[in-house]
């Protein structure tokens, strides 16, 4: 019994990477990769992808915990976009908003979507919600457990109008940090534009007023300060060919 588990198990995973090989020789995987291949050094980065999107279930939620799991969580990265004295991340507009308590800050959604526009705090709330605890892993070396609620991407882009040649999200913050990821993770239903950290609204330092959450990937994916997001039919690196010297796919 257990032996034929095991053989059957074997199978499967053989039968998966035979697969996996046929897709990749035949290009039928070729619009979904990311297309920095050209540069030896992500040449690991796409065997990542392509063993992630080609082997695993792309809806496999990142595990939830309980209330009790909550634990300090550091902030790290541009920690307040309105402060003159941190000049690589001030931003006057973010400035402005924020002595405004966020009033007039809206979330500009463009590109391949029927109804480009712009969405007030209200209008993400209207949508929809989702409330999880997760654990977030910075590429640093630490990792930290909270509770975030915010509106599922998923229920943006739907809102929106996403057209079928959408494949990839880029995401722009007050500080000018970017990210984007593929349309898999936009869709994941973890992935929220969260408003609220433990129960309170999002504090400055951890993004306000509003932060991307892609739990199935490693923390700086995370956006914090939204304030574009940009649905693409092609693959952009918003940071340019791996500037900031990070996988552009980094799955967990
Ligand atoms: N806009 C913006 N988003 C960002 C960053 C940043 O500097 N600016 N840092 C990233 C990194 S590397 C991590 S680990 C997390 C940190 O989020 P936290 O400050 O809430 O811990 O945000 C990510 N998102
Ligand atoms: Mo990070």
């Amino acid at each position: 019994m257990k032996e034929k588990y095991l053989i059957n198990r074997r199978r499967a995973i053989i039968t998966g990477l035979t697969s996996l090989g046929g897709l990749l020789l035949s290009g039928c995987f070729k619009k979904t990769l990311p297309p920095t291949y050209g540069s030896l050094l992500r040449a690991g980065d796409n065997l990542t992808y392509l063993a992630q999107r080609g082997l695993l279930s792309q809806r496999a939620l990142a595990v939830e915990y309980q209330k009790s799991d909550i634990c300090s969580f550091p902030a790290t990265g541009n920690t307040n976009p309105a402060n003159p004295a941190i000049k690589a991340s001030y931003n006057k507009i973010y400035q402005e908003l924020q002595a405004n308590n966020f009033k007039d800050w809206t979330l500009s959604v463009e590109g391949s979507v029927a109804k480009p526009g712009k969405y007030s705090l209200e209008d993400l709330k209207k949508l929809g919600q989702r409330t999880q605890i997760t654990r977030h892993t910075c590429e640093e070396g630490w990792s930290a457990i909270a509770e975030w609620t915010g509106v599922p991407l998923s229920l943006l882009l739907q809102s929106a109008g996403i057209l079928p040649e959408a494949r990839f999200v880029s995401f722009y913050a007050y500080d000018n940090y970017s990210e984007s990821i593929d349309m898999p993770d936009a869709l994941h239903p973890q992935t929220i534009l969260a408003y609220s950290m433990n129960g309170g609204d999002l504090p400055t330092q951890h993004g306000a007023p509003v932060r991307l959450r892609v739990e199935t990937q490693i923390g700086y994916k995370s956006v914090k300060y939204l304030q574009r997001i940009v649905v693409t039919d092609k693959f952009i690196d918003p940071n340019g060919d791996g500037a900031a010297g990070w996988s552009w796919y980094t799955g967990i």
